[in-house]
């Protein structure tokens, strides 16, 4: 009780101790100047018996301490000790408060350090002792250790264990962050941890929800950064301390590694990581997107993947394909739907999304804490719109010769190359070592590229961007991802006038009026097949009528003569020629 004394805030409680101190301290100076040198000790005896490796700040005069001492006489008997009380608070050391040896006897000690006083009479309570606990002339022997120094004129002492080095921002005042700490008293005592509670602490900076140190020895902080945070009794708990487990007038240490820091001011964050040249178009509310991304919290961990829940939770590259949507329409979280707004086909962008406008403060799925900063990395693949329909960029043009373009019904020759908007190569005509052959308007090819080839010359080379609706819709192909817009280069290799739907040849102009005549060159009355390829091949060579495009003359002569010979005895007579005809005459068309 005597030497730490009662808490220096209540010294004025206990009058009759102070009195007594002054007493003692006044003795105890005239007894210390008589006494003889080799009599009893002139001074205290400091024996450092353990100090500490590391010992950052020795007591000064005027700092307040706390310690734990035990008090015996010469004989071993315990007169007073620290541990018999259950509170121990600080006092300002050096100026008196404390009898002379003990002001003296603590200067220069560390926390945690051990030290064994022998403090003489003079420096003690002198001749006249303390009533009933201390006789006079009584040297005595304190064991201390010490647990706590600070002074008044302390602040907040700040140092950064690790600095991660991205520092996207730092927290300010108003900033609402999610950090683990352990918290512990000056010589190591853990008080408070984080990790007991399964969770982040998470809590408003500098708005008075936190003790006042913290509030200062958190500002300036990068998410993954870590501190370690000394914080005076007077910026936390002061006097009264906190509960069982931080003592009045203690300092407190905290180890804080920040996990998460936002604003609810904030709005989603862009950065274009990369840009593709000649973007033209930027996506906008409304489209439907193709991107890879991976997502990520602030301190690095992730990226997360494979949850349930949301779909847009997932990190699309666990999943092999890309992530589809439409944006700007509330399919995804809010920030998503915002920061995938204006991107690039090919863009790479960061996007960090503010809780608010992700999953809130009760977080989602065990991978999304509540109140999380999400940060995803997007790569754009492609997007289109609903109403989008096919792009044709022209790239070259035969200037000549490009008086006659394709139009519906052609037959056309085309060399082309396909791929996805990312470079992906899905397919080439070069393959095949031939061009491609469609009728345009046939429904052979996609609805998009039949667009797309139609206006053109021979010998043009184009750009065609096909959106997915006019490709292979939002189920793909083999090869094609689902809802992938595709992009052609085609270049145009032949073009002739289609034959109407089901017609196999047409003439170019009024047939023959004797028409089996002219096909029966040996005038027997009958065509059989040879006469009949004879006479259709002299038909075409003359410029009379065409065949079919696209298939094998021979193919197209053998199918007409099927046609033509009715009861299939494997030649044409003038009966079944004119039945043709006759057929023919009612349908108004020009078929043989
Ligand atoms: C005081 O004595 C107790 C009981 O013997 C012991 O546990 C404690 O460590 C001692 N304190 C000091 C500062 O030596
Ligand atoms: C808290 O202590 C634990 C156990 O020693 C350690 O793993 C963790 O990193 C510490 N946290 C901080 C923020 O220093
Ligand atoms: C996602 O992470 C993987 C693996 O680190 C990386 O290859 C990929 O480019 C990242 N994707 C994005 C969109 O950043
Ligand atoms: C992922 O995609 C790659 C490239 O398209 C393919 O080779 C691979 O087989 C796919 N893996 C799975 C698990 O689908
Ligand atoms: C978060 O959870 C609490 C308790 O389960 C609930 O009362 C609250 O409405 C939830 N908040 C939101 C934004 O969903
Ligand atoms: C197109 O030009 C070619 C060569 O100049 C010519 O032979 C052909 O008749 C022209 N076609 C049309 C439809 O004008
Ligand atoms: C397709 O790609 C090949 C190889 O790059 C190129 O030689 C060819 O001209 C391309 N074809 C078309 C129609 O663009
Ligand atoms: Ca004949
Ligand atoms: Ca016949």
């Amino acid at each position: 009780m005597f030497p730490a004394g009662p808490p220096i805030y209540s010294l004025l409680r206990l009058p009759l101790l102070q009195l007594l101190l002054l007493v003692v301290q006044a003795v105890g100076r005239g007894l210390g100047r008589a006494s003889p040198a080799g009599g009893p000790l002139e001074d205290v005896v400091i024996e450092r018996y353990h100090i500490p490796r590391a010992c950052p700040r020795e007591v000064q005069m005027g700092d307040f301490v706390r310690y734990h001492y035990n008090g015996t006489f010469e004989d071993g008997k315990k007169f007073d000790s620290s541990y018999d009380r259950n509170t121990l608070v600080a006092i300002v050391v050096g100026v008196g408060r404390l009898i002379t040896g003990m002001d003296r006897g603590l200067m220069g000690m560390c926390v945690n350090e051990r030290r064994r006083l022998i403090v003489p009479p003079h420096l003690g309570y002198g001749s006249i002792g303390l009533a009933g606990l201390i006789p006079p002339d009584a040297t005595l022997y304190f064991d201390v250790v010490l647990l706590d120094v600070w002074n008044k004129e302390d602040t907040v002492q700040v140092s950064i264990l690790l600095r991660p080095p991205h520092c996207p921002r730092m927290i300010q005042d108003g900033d609402f962050v999610r950090y683990h700490y352990n918290g512990t008293l000056l010589d190591g005592t853990s008080f408070d941890t984080s990790y007991s509670r399964g969770g982040t602490y998470d809590t408003y900076v500098g708005s008075g929800w936190l003790i006042k140190g913290m509030d200062q020895g958190l500002l300036g902080m990068c998410p993954g950064e870590r501190r370690k945070i000394i914080i005076p009794p007077f910026l936390a708990y002061g006097e009264k301390g906190y509960g069982t487990v931080i003592p009045p007038q203690a300092s407190l240490v905290f180890h804080v590694l920040l996990i998460d820091v936002h604003n609810p001011k904030d709005t989603v964050q862009l950065e274009t990581l990369e840009l593709p040249l000649g973007c033209v178009r930027r996506a906008v509310a409304g489209d439907f997107m193709r991107y890879h991304y991976n997502g990520s919290l602030m301190d690095g961990e992730g990226p997360f993947d494979s949850l349930p829940g949301p779909p847009a939770l997932y990190c699309s590259y666990s999943r092999n394909h890309t992530y589809n949507t439409y944006i700007g329409q509330g399919y995804i979280i809010p920030g998503m739907d915002q920061g995938l707004q204006g991107a690039c086909v090919g863009e790479r962008r960061r996007i960090t999304i503010p809780p608010h406008l992700a999953y809130g403060e009760n977080g989602t799925g065990d991978k999304i804490p509540g109140s999380a900063v999400l940060i995803f990395n997007v790569h754009v693949i492609d997007f289109h719109n609903p109403a989008d329909v096919v792009e044709i960029k022209t790239l070259s043009r035969p200037s000549e010769t490009c008086n006659e373009t394709t139009k519906l019904g052609d037959f056309v020759r085309y060399h082309y190359n396909c791929s996805l908007l990312d470079g992906t190569q899905l397919f080439t005509s070069h393959d095949y070592g031939a061009p491609q052959e469609a009728t345009l308007g046939a429904n052979k090819v996609i609805e998009g590229l039949d667009m797309g080839l139609q206006g053109m010359c021979v010998g043009e080379r184009r750009q065609l961007i096909v959106p997915p609706h006019l490709a292979h819709g939002e189920n793909g192909a083999r090869g094609v991802p689902g809802s992938a817009v595709l992009q052609f280069e085609v270049e145009l290799v032949s073009r002739e006038d289609g034959l109407p739907t089901g017609y196999l040849f047409v003439w170019h102009e009024d047939p023959p009026a004797n028409l089996f005549e002219d096909m029966d060159l040996n005038k027997d009355g009958e065509v059989p097949p040879e006469e009949f390829s004879t006479f259709i091949k002299a038909q075409v060579s003359e410029g009379k009528g065409r065949l079919m495009p696209g298939q094998d003359p021979e193919k197209t002569i053998g199918d007409m003569f099927q046609n033509q010979d009715r009861n299939q005895d494997g030649k044409i007579t003038v009966e079944e020629l004119k039945l043709k005809s006759d057929e023919d005459e009612e349908r108004v068309h020009e078929e043989l």
